[in-house]
C-alpha cells in the first residue's frame, strides 16, 4: 500500500459521533433564537442527524442526552436510528437541570440529594443496555461560588463514592468517561476542573473508566495536545468532546476557532495509537448552533474534523523522527507544517465520490430540500431544546 493508500484507507474508517441536543434550538443565557423545523422529539433529532451521515458517510452515531431525549422504550429508539441507517451512541446523563441541584449532585452535602443524581447516573446505565451503547459520558456542574461555601475535599470524597458506585454497575462493555471543565456554572471551585483530577479519580477506578476531553473545558493558552499525547500514553484517554472557543466554553464548530489546534489534537491522536479503531477513542462533537443552521452546521463540522484528521495522517513520521533526532528543529518543524499546509479538499472530494457519496457535502444538503421540508412539516408541538 502507497501512503497515499495508506491515508485513505484510514479516513475510510472515521467516525465521528454527533450530539443529539446540537439540532435543538440552542443560545445564550440572553437569547435563544428559534430557527424552523427544528426537532421536536428524540426521533427527529435522530433523523436530522442521519441526514449528517447520510452526506458525510463517517458520523454513524448519535449521543443522547437524558432526560433531554427521554422515551419510553429505548430498544425502540435504537431500532428507529438503525432503520435510518446511524446507531445509538454515548448517552450523557444530565445531573445539572433539576432544583436539587443547587448545591451540587454527587458532590451535594445532603445525602438525599446525592442519592437522586447516583440514581440518575445508574438510570443512565439502564439505558445503555436497552440502546447497545458502550460509553456513558459524566459531566458534573457540581461546585462552590464562594470561599468556605462547602469542604473542598468531602465533596471529592462524596464524588469518588459516586463515581464508585457506578463503576461497579457497569457491563463488561461498558466504560464511563468521566469530563473536566475549569469553570462554569461554578465559579470559584469544580469539583472536577481539569484532566488531573479526572485522571485520578478514573485511575483509582480501573480500566472501564477515563477521560474525556472537551476541547473547550480549558484555560486560554493550555496546551491541549499535550494532554492528549499524556492521557493516551496512560490508556486513560476514552474519548473527545469536540468544539471550538474563542473565550471559554463557546460551543462553536470545531475547526473554526483554531484550525491548527485541531490538526495538532489530531495528530497526536494519530502519533499514539488513539486513531485505530481498537483504541476505542470516541469522538464526539459538543457544540450548539446559536445562529447557524443545525445540519449544515453539523456537517460544516464533520468536514473541519475530517480535514484536520486527513492531514494529521499525511505528517511524514519518518522524515519527522529522522529530524527530531538529529536535533533539526526547523526541519522537524517544517515536516508538519507541510502536512498543515496541504490542502486536502480535492483528495477528500474524490474519497467520498469513491463512496458513491457527493464530492460537496455542503451543496448537497442544500440541493436536497430536506431543510425546507422539515420547516414545512414540523409545525405545531414544542421545539427541542436544551433542556426539552
Ligand atoms: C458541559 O459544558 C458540557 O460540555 C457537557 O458535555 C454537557 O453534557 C454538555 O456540555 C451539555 O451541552
Ligand atoms: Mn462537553
Ligand atoms: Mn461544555
Amino acid at each position: 500500500m502507497t501512503a497515499s493508500e495508506a491515508v485513505t484507507s484510514a479516513l475510510r474508517g472515521q467516525a465521528i459521533e454527533l450530539p443529539s441536543w446540537a439540532f435543538g434550538n440552542s443560545g445564550t443565557r440572553f437569547k435563544v433564537f428559534p430557527q424552523a423545523g427544528v426537532p421536536r422529539t428524540p426521533q427527529e433529532k435522530i433523523a436530522d442527524a442521519a441526514q449528517v451521515h447520510r452526506y458525510t458517510g463517517i458520523a454513524p452515531s448519535v449521543a443522547l442526552h437524558i432526560p433531554w431525549d427521554t422515551v419510553d422504550d429505548y430498544a425502540q429508539l435504537a431500532d428507529y436510528a438503525r432503520h435510518l441507517g446511524v446507531r445509538l451512541g454515548t448517552i450523557n446523563s444530565n445531573v445539572f437541570q433539576d432544583n436539587d441541584y443547587k448545591l451540587g449532585s454527587v458532590t451535594n452535602p445532603d445525602p438525599r440529594v446525592r442519592r437522586k443524581a447516583l440514581d440518575h447516573l445508574l438510570e443512565c446505565v439502564d439505558i445503555m443496555d436497552a440502546t447497545g451503547s458502550r460509553d456513558l459520558k459524566l459531566w458534573f456542574a457540581d461546585g462552590t461560588n464562594y470561599p468556605g461555601q462547602d469542604d473542598i475535599r468531602a465533596r471529592q470524597d462524596r464524588l469518588a463514592e459516586a463515581l464508585a458506585a457506578v463503576y461497579e454497575r457497569l457491563g463488561p462493555n461498558q466504560r464511563m468517561l468521566l469530563e473536566y471543565k475549569l469553570f462554569e456554572p461554578a465559579f470559584y471551585t469544580t469539583d472536577v476542573p481539569d484532566w488531573g483530577t479526572a485522571y485520578a479519580h478514573c485511575l483509582k477506578l480501573g480500566d472501564k473508566a477515563q477521560v474525556v476531553v472537551d476541547t473547550g473545558h480549558h484555560a486560554p493558552g493550555t496546551n491541549i495536545e499535550f494532554i492528549v499525547a499524556f492521557l493516551l500514553r496512560e490508556n486513560k484517554l476514552g474519548g473527545f468532546d469536540f468544539n471550538s472557543r474563542f473565550y471559554a466554553d463557546d460551543d462553536l464548530m470545531v475547526g473554526a476557532a483554531d484550525p491548527f489546534q485541531l490538526f495538532r489534537i489530531m495528530y497526536e491522536v494519530v502519533r499514539g495509537g488513539g486513531y485505530a479503531p481498537e483504541a476505542g477513542i470516541a469522538f464526539m462533537l459538543d457544540q450548539c448552533h446559536n445562529i447557524e443552521p443545525k445540519i449544515p452546521g453539523q456537517i460544516r463540522s464533520v468536514l473541519n474534523a475530517q480535514e484536520a484528521t486527513a492531514k494529521a495522517l499525511l505528517v511524514d513520521t519518518e522524515a519527522l523522527e529522522q529530524a527530531q533526532r538529529a536535533g533539526d528543529v526547523l526541519g522537524a518543524n517544517a515536516v508538519l507544517m507541510d502536512a498543515y499546509n496541504t490542502d486536502v479538499r480535492p483528495m477528500l472530494a474524490q474519497l467520498r465520490e469513491q463512496q458513491g457519496l457527493d464530492a460537496d457535502p455542503m451543496a448537497a444538503f442544500a440541493a436536497s430540500g430536506y431543510a425546507e421540508k422539515i420547516a414545512a412539516d414540523r409545525v405545531g408541538g414544542e421545539q427541542a431544546g436544551w433542556g426539552a
